[in-house]
């Protein structure tokens, strides 16, 4: 590949040196603006600068008198060289996007340290800062925050609207609930089951894995209590066959883990072998917002074998940064059912749709709910 620096006052001045040299199936491979020094810091000059590259093999080819290899030969050859070409100018192109090294205009700096702040992924802030290069480079006036949060808005959406959001969709009748120690889980079942009885008249129960403590049980118990819900304890797939019998004319059943011990991989395939998970299951997996991105990407791991649907965000409420959200998302290709901001059953939780995580995402820095 040819590659060569431009140096022009406009975007579209640069363009036209480019294609009268290299041609017009140039590519851009970067490009930023620069300051000439100007006097005593003064009459500072503003250029762009563009680099540009070429394939050699895209430029029309010399007629030649007599073919030197046989026809059918050269198409499929030509075809190989140009579709690695392709590869190759892809790699360099997302190359140039994660290492972006041009100079980001003053005015955007205020919304890339909020990306920042929220820890949203590097690829992540990168693309959004593409975008919002773009728009001011075309439209220098107009660099109100309100033009630019939209530009960022519709760049997360683009890449998190093919995942499903949205809480329990009520077509299968058993809600399997999962994550780590302590992240919320059995609150959350409360709080999701308070909401199946209050709003959509459903007849609910619980079955708890949970044996290791009492106080598990017993937390379960109060909320089943206060929905006059039946409640079963399962310690093997006897038990677990005999609470799904005796469940059998409720709407929703809701199944609550034990946390501590998802570390033993032993008790993850009991599990999976105690829940028939293929038959009418919805499964959800809870994390909280404030753990470590990376301690989170090590439990999604752990629990990759479970048809695992969409996730949960536990504590928003105790967070000022919820970009692990979007990265987990976009990262392992999951939707999101709900997250909770605070400790209060049935109160704190919200049915989660894009509209209300963009606004979450790119509200101030504090948490505060959009509704
Ligand atoms: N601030 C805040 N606290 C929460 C939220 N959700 C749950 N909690 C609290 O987190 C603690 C643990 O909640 P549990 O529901 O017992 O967690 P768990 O995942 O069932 O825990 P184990 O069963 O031990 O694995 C409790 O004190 C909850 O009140 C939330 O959205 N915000
Ligand atoms: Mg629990």
């Amino acid at each position: 590949m040819k590659m060569k620096k431009y140096t022009a006052s406009t975007m579209p001045e640069a363009m036209k040196l480019i294609r009268k040299e290299l041609g017009e199936e140039a590519v851009i491979l970067n490009s930023k603006v620069v300051y000439s020094k100007g006097f005593l810091g003064l009459f500072k000059k503003k250029s762009i600068e563009v680099l540009a590259g070429m394939d050699s093999i895209e430029s029309p080819a010399p007629i030649l008198e007599k073919p030197i290899l046989p026809q059918v030969q050269e198409d499929s050859s030509s075809e190989e060289i140009k579709k690695e070409l392709e590869d190759l100018k892809q790699m360099v192109k997302s190359i140039g996007r994660t290492q972006s090294n041009r100079t980001n205009p003053d005015e955007m700096e205020a919304l890339i340290q909020h990306l920042k702040e929220q820890e949203l992924a590097e690829e992540l802030i990168t693309s959004i800062g593409d975008e919002l290069f773009v728009h001011l480079k075309k439209n220098e006036e107009d660099t109100a925050m309100e033009a630019q949060l939209k530009i960022a808005k519709d760049q997360l959406r683009s890449e998190l609207e093919v995942f499903p959001f949205g809480g329990i969709s009520y077509e299968k009748k058993y809600i399997n609930v999962l994550g780590p120690t302590g992240v919320g889980k059995t609150t959350t079942i409360a709080k999701m089951a308070a909401r199946a009885v209050l709003e959509k008249k459903k007849k609910v129960g619980f079955i708890t894995t949970d044996t290791y403590r009492i106080a598990a049980i017993e937390q379960l118990k109060t909320y089943a209590g206060l929905l006059q819900a039946p409640i079963e304890i399962v310690y093997n797939e006897q038990d677990l066959k005999q609470a799904m019998h005796k469940f059998e004319a409720l709407d929703v059943v809701f199944i609550d883990t034990a946390g501590r011990n998802y570390k033993e991989v032993k008790f993850v395939e009991d599990l999976q072998k105690l829940i028939d998970l293929k038959e009418n299951t919805e499964t959800f997996l809870v994390l909280s917002s404030t753990s470590k991105q990376r301690d989170m990407e090590v439990i999604i791991e752990q629990f990759k074998d479970f048809p695992i649907q969409k996730f949960i965000f536990t504590k928003v409420d105790e967070t000022n940064s919820i970009g692990s959200i979007v990265n987990l998302m976009v990262k392992y290709k999951k939707g999101l059912a709900y997250y909770t901001d605070g400790q209060e059953v049935p109160e704190d939780i919200v049915e989660a749709s894009l509209d209300e995580l963009l606004n979450l995402f790119l509200k101030g820095i504090r948490y505060e709910r959009s509704s």
